[in-house]
């Protein structure tokens, strides 16, 4: 058995829920530079974790979104969900629900949180992400949806993956 595998059967609460946005238009996708606090300096979509005052996840991920780079994403479209494991440190572990959306209300702007930009989908800075990433993000924007699993260490460094594509028929 791999050490994914041995880990989540140790393993025992549920993981913690987050969520990531991306706003899509043409062969542009909106990506935002984390400002402070968890992954600062990396470039990711947008999101959070549940608020006691949201009543799905969806919201979490509208919510986040608007709170952090000012737009409201109309109709989401969940594409991912992606199980992230830190063995030597599992407060950090989480459950990434990811979104896509290509309607939206208002213009990206930059908060306290996050500062936003617009990327030619062949131009995603993957050396300024999430290691994981360039596994999933190209898929998605192509329309495939995922569930993945990854382990990583203390460093935020990608140890073990394992991507799954769900076919929706
Ligand atoms: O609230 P907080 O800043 O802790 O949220 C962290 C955000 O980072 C949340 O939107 C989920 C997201 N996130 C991870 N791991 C990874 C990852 O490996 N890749 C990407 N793109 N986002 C991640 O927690």
């Amino acid at each position: 058995m791999n050490e994914l595998d041995k880990y989540k059967e140790k393993i025992k609460e549920p993981l913690r829920q987050a969520t990531l946005m991306f706003l899509i238009k043409d062969n542009k996708i909106l990506l935002a530079l984390k400002k402070r606090g968890f992954a600062v300096g990396k470039w990711n979509g947008m999101g959070g974790k549940p608020e006691p005052k949201d009543k799905s996840i969806i919201e979490t991920a509208i919510r986040e979104t608007l709170e952090e780079v000012n737009v409201t994403p109309i109709n989401p479209i969940r594409v991912a969900t992606l199980n992230f494991y830190f063995p030597e440190n599992p407060v950090w572990s989480q459950q990434v629900a990811v979104f896509l959306a290509k309607q939206w209300s208002g213009e990206a702007t930059e908060t306290d949180e996050m500062m936003p930009k617009w990327f030619n989908v062949n131009e995603i800075p993957f050396e300024k992400m999430w290691e994981d990433d360039k596994f999933w993000l190209p898929q998605i924007i192509n329309g495939t949806f995922i569930e993945a699993d990854f382990l990583l260490d203390n460093n935020q460094r990608m140890i073990e993956k394992n991507i799954r594509e769900i076919t929706l028929h």
